[in-house]
Order: structure tokens, then C-alpha cells, then sequence
């Protein structure tokens, strides 16, 4: 059976599978979520993956969320040996070390300030702003520490997708982060060098600018964590 994964087309978890899988030309029904209808609050998603999140990839019933063990098993299943995820330990290690960075605090960070002030009633601090400017002079520092062309090695990895999806949503909202060079230089040699993997961030990155300026209408839905903007009528 045909793998298929459970996507919202502005989500940069969704955007970073879809990459890989374009990469390595693996075949996969691609299942737009209606993230604004609440399409993954119902019971029937939440069978899936009951943090009610996407993506989820579907493989013959195994369901997988989280999008960094969806990039490493698309890798070891479908691809195994392929430069994008290494075998070699180090390497392998460094590329998951920077899949948990993006985790933890860089898109943690960063969405914090770009995204959820977009779709849901928070808004921009001080104290966010601060954390943003934190973790984009970490990735700095593993880019200059490193040495390396990408975020992992000196070549493409999984690793450097959730981060390019990351930055671009600081691009989505004009955030200026040229004073990180190492940073700067490695997202516009993606776009350069990869033009039809940056393709993929860069039609989300339209929508994220569309919605920017036209805040979504959420308050038909009750959402169980984030507090819905009123929206003027
Ligand atoms: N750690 C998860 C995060 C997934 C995630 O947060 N996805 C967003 C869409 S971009 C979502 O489903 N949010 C649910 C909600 O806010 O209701 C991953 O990497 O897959």
C-alpha cells in the first residue's frame, strides 16, 4: 500500500517530510489536513496520533508523528544509506543533535514569536523576542563551530530541512537575522542550491504571509491549549 502522510500546507513539520520524500522520490499520497476546520481535533485523528498534531505518516496502518522520527524512518526504510540520514556514527549523531535542537529550542523559539501570534491569540514580547534572538546565535555558533556547508556535514541531511522551515517562518514576518552570517549564508545557499526543495518552504511561506495579514478566523474552534483572537465582524 501507497505511504501516506497527513500534511497542513503552511506547516513547517509537514513542509520538512515532504522534502525528504521529494528527495528521495518516494511515492506517498499526501493528505491535506484543514488545520482551520479542526480536521486533527476529532477522535478518529486523535487514533492516529493522539497529540493531535501533523504530520502523521500512515504506512500500511503503522502510524508515525513527530517529524524528526518520520525523517528518520522515511531514511532507514525507504532510502537506507542515503547521505541524508549518514551512517557513520558521528555524523548520524550530529545530524540527530541539530533534529533535537530544532526541537527543543530552535523552532520552539522561534514559532513561539512567528507563528502562534498568527493563528492564535498571543502576542509578540520582549521576553519572546529575546528567546529568538537566542537560538538563532546557537545555530550560529554550531555553523561556525563546525565549519560545515549545511547544518550537520558538508552536504545535505535531514537535519537541515525542519531548520530552513524553521527560518523561513522568521521570514514569512520580514524578521531581519542577517547579523547571524553563518545562518544567513547557509539559508540562502538552500535556496540557490536546492531551488526545487526551497519551492516546497517557499509556497508555505506565501501562505504564512497571507494569513499574517489576514488573521484566520478561529473561534469556531475550541481549541484545547491555545486561546482564539476575537475576530471583529
Ligand atoms: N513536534 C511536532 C510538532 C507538530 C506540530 O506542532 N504541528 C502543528 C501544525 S504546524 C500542529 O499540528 N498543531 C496543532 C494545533 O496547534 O492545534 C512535529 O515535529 O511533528
Amino acid at each position: 500500500m501507497v505511504l501516506k502522510l497527513y500534511v497542513v500546507s503552511d506547516g513547517p513539520p509537514s513542509l520538512s517530510v515532504r522534502q525528504a520524500l521529494a528527495l528521495l522520490e518516494v511515492p506517498c499520497q499526501q493528505v491535506d489536513v484543514d488545520f482551520g476546520a479542526g480536521d486533527h481535533m476529532t477522535d478518529e485523528y486523535a487514533l492516529m496520533n493522539p497529540q493531535k498534531e501533523i504530520p502523521v505518516l500512515d504506512d500500511d496502518g503503522f502510524f508515525l508523528s513527530e517529524s524528526n522520527a518520520i525523517l528518520q524512518y522515511i531514511c532507514d526504510k525507504y532510502s537506507p544509506g542515503t547521505p541524508l540520514y549518514p551512517q557513520d556514527p558521528k555524523i548520524r549523531a550530529v545530524v540527530n543533535h541539530r533534529l533535537c535542537f530544532n526541537l527543543s529550542t530552535y523552532y520552539a523559539n522561534i514559532s513561539a514569536y512567528t507563528m502562534a501570534p498568527i493563528f492564535f491569540d498571543y502576542e509578540r514580547t520582549p521576553l519572546g523576542l529575546k528567546k529568538v534572538h537566542i537560538a538563532l546565535d546557537v545555530f550560529n555558533t554550531y555553523l561556525s563551530r563546525a565549519g560545515t556547508t549545511h547544518a550537520a556535514a558538508d552536504h545535505l541531511t535531514i537535519a537541515d530541512f525542519p531548520l530552513i522551515n524553521s527560518t523561513m517562518t522568521l521570514e514569512a514576518i520580514d524578521f531581519d537575522f542577517s547579523k547571524y552570517e553563518k545562518v544567513s549564508t547557509w539559508y540562502e545557499d538552500f535556496k540557490k542550491d536546492y531551488p526545487e526543495l526551497w519551492k516546497i518552504s517557499a509556497d508555505a511561506m506565501k501562505e504564512i504571509k497571507h494569513f499574517a495579514a489576514n488573521p484566520p478566523d478561529l473561534t469556531h474552534m475550541d481549541h484545547p491549549i491555545h486561546p482564539i483572537r476575537k475576530v471583529k465582524k
